[in-house]
């Protein structure tokens, strides 16, 4: 029997590679997709033209995670084998603005599915997408595992610690085969737009375009942890895999700060970023023709800042055998690249080559 795979948030950039991930697997995936104005799915739309994918082994259903009566059919319909709680209004920043909708989606949307399981007594495992902005990020934590204490510093923060709990409850209390996959941050070509990385690699490209002048940006001392996306989804299926439900930091025990993101963007395309140091306007420019590229614009600080991130994912790679393959350097040239190419229309390695004919 094939094994079924119900997704929610799978229009996302984890939910694409995921599916992708468990297609490859064999299983009948699900996915859980919101009602938009305009078309909602693009990241999944490719394997949709493969028409055998789109007729026996992936379904889309209209859903919610603020809707429990929805999400109750859904389960007893589809009757998955294994649920990926991928859905949340998951911007930080963002979740000052919408405080309250952020602690329905993200923070009682994982009580309404474990609750539509319990009801269901499907015996079926769940995943939940926890994440280390529950760290809260202090310094004189780092580097963080599973043990490390919570301190959330932001509303989307506090509704994660919420699911985190949630789920842990969910487990002792009844039963479930409920897992958090604490992942450090990660990224790829799919990643939104307006997560600084993306927000990085797409004004590079759309300054060589000529389509904009320069990037402005909030903290550049903020320190991440990020990793590949593609690899973090097989992390959250080796973790339903396991005899024992439990908890695992994804990571990749590294951590860069914003400003050596911009500068080694930059450096892709042949442009050495030199910085100003003065302080909140401090600006990022060209060390060749003198231009500013880069300025700081105090629209984007946060009201509180997670300002260290650094992960200890020891736990998954002895228990579960998991590492992650793409590097830092790696990560941005692949995500340089593939803007490029949607931005300028031609590769890096393309446009480096043009460049040196020209110089
Ligand atoms: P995205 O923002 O790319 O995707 C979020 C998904 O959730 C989208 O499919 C979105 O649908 C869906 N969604 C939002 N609100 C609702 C709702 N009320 N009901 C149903 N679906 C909803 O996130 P990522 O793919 O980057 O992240 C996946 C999960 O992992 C998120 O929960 C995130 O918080 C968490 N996480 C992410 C990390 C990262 O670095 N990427 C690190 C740690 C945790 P729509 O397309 O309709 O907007
Ligand atoms: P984060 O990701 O908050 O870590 O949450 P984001 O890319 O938004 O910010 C990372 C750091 O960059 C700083 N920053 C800016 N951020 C944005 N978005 N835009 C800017 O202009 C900018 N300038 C500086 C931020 O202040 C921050 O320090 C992501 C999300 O995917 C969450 O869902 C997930 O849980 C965590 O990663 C782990």
């Amino acid at each position: 029997m094939k094994k079924k795979a119900l997704i929610t948030g799978i229009t996302g950039q984890d939910g694409s590679y995921l599916t992708e991930f468990l297609l490859e697997k064999g299983y009948e995936v699900h996915g859980i997709i919101r009602r938009h104005s305009m078309i909602s799915t693009t990241r999944i739309d490719y394997l949709f033209e493969d028409p055998e994918i789109g007729n026996k082994h992936l379904f889309l259903h209209y859903g919610d995670l603020t809707d429990s009566s929805n999400l109750n059919r859904l389960i007893e319909k589809i009757r998955p084998d294994e649920i990926y709680n991928l859905a949340a209004q998951s911007h930080v920043a963002v979740s000052f603005e919408v405080p309250e909708y952020t602690a329905e989606a993200t923070g009682v949307g994982t009580l309404r599915l474990l609750d539509a399981i319990r009801e269901s007594g499907l015996k079926c495992k769940f995943y939940q997408a926890s994440t280390s902005e529950l760290y809260g990020g202090l310094p004189e934590t780092a580097p963080q595992n599973e043990k490390t204490p919570f301190y959330p510093k932001s509303p989307y923060g506090a509704a994660k610690l919420y699911s985190y709990w949630i789920t842990v409850n969910y487990r002792e209390s009844y039963g479930v085969f409920a897992c958090n996959g604490i992942l450090f941050n990660h990224e790829s070509p799919r990643r939104g737009e307006t997560f600084v990385t993306r927000k990085i690699t797409r004004a590079v490209a759309s300054i060589i375009a000529g389509k904009q002048e320069r990037l402005s940006l909030g903290n550049l001392d903020a320190k991440r942890d990020w990793g590949f996306a593609g690899d973090y989804v097989k992390g959250m299926w080796l973790m339903l895999q396991q005899d024992e439900p439990e908890d695992y930091v994804l990571a990749t025990n590294e951590t860069h700060t914003v400003r050596e993101f911009v500068e080694l963007s930059f450096k892709e395309v042949g442009i050495d970023i030199l910085w100003d140091g003065s302080g909140v306007d401090e600006r990022g420019y060209d060390k060749k023709t003198g231009n500013i590229l880069v300025d700081i614009n105090p629209r984007y600080f946060r009201p509180a800042e997670v300002d260290l991130l650094h992960g200890d994912c020891r736990k998954a790679e002895e228990k579960l055998g998991w590492k992650r393959k793409v590097s830092f350097n790696q990560l941005i040239s692949m995500m340089m690249d593939s803007d490029m190419r949607e931005i300028v229309g031609m590769s890096v390695e393309e446009f480096r080559n043009r460049r040196n004919l020209t110089v």
